[in-house]
């Protein structure tokens, strides 16, 4: 008989669209996949705690991510609310891709994450011409997350990203990790997922998405402005003012397993036209 999950199936977020398949554009050959092990108990989540060991126990004491209802609005034609496996069906189920992850703090990962790219969802909403910044913003309910009794951060986390971000074809939103739906831990049910930016770009369990006209200010760029910038792209000629940014940990690759960190996380052939002639020094 299996063993029963510690974690009951109620609490896990949208089952919708699974099982997946691999899009063999994205099928990870050359690159050594983070254990499941790891990807879902090495967390970053400020709404929980700031000890990334203990993300998966507190958020999965009831806090709760089905039904989970997403907005989309601001600028656009057709603003609509969704709950998220009726969005994950209307836009035509999900895919599995496996994206290289690289936090600022100078440590990586290789994870194989389900969901479907940014830019389906942005077709659906039809942006006005005016629309050239997309916000997200996670959930408020210092209730079940208790960082957020805490105001470490001005809750609630916002990221952004421009149009041309964002309607790329890596932009990715993630509804699942592993085949699997997306752990509470991992920012269930759905989370956006930017592989050629630092870690904090990628928003966990969003509620809503806004299109601007204005660069909003994303929560990381407005704790520490002259840390943190809006694009935070992985750079290792950029250094963070209190580390290098040359190199990276392997999370779960074993004792000091390091290897040097590359342009926009190795994703320049996709990403590096939307950034010819910005100064990336400058635009940190
Ligand atoms: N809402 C929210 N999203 C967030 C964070 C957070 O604290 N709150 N942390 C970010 C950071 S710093 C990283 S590295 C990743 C971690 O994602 P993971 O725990 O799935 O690896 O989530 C990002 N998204
Ligand atoms: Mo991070």
């Amino acid at each position: 008989m299996a063993m029963p999950s510690l974690i009951p199936q109620a609490l896990a977020g949208a089952t919708a669209g699974f099982p997946v398949k691999v899009n063999p554009k994205f099928d990870g050959s050359g690159l050594d996949l983070t254990s499941y092990k790891y990807v879902t108990s090495y967390n970053n989540f400020y709404e929980f705690t700031t000890d990334k060991g203990g993300v998966k126990e507190l958020a999965n004491q009831g806090w709760k991510t089905d039904p989970w209802t997403i907005k989309i609005g601001g600028l656009v034609e057709n603003p609509f609310k969704a709950d998220v496996n009726e969005l994950v069906k209307k836009l035509g189920g999900i895919e599995e891709r496996i994206y290289r992850f690289r936090c600022v703090e100078a440590w990586s990962m290789v994870v194989p994450w389900d969901g479907f790219p940014l830019r389906k969802l942005i077709e659906l909403a039809k942006p006005k011409s005016s629309a050239r910044f997309l916000k997200f913003t996670t959930f408020v309910d210092p209730k079940s997350a208790p960082g957020q009794k805490r105001r470490t951060i001005d809750w609630p986390y916002v990221e952004a990203l421009n149009m041309a971000e964002a309607t790329n074809d890596l932009a990715f939103v993630a509804t699942g990790v592993y085949g699997k739906p997306l752990p509470n831990q991992n920012g269930a049910p759905i989370r956006l997922v930017v592989p050629w930016k630092y870690g904090f770009k990628s928003i966990k369990s969003i509620v809503k998405i806004e299109f601007t006209s204005k660069r909003p200010v994303n929560t990381w760029q407005q704790l520490a402005p002259e840390e943190y910038g809006f694009y935070a792209n992985v750079n290792p000629e950029v250094d963070h003012p209190r580390w290098s940014q040359a190199s990276e940990r392997i999370i779960g690759g074993g004792f000091s397993a390091r290897q040097p960190t590359l342009l926009f996380n190795g994703y320049e052939k996709e990403v590096g036209h939307i950034y010819k002639g910005v100064n990336l020094r400058l635009l940190y």
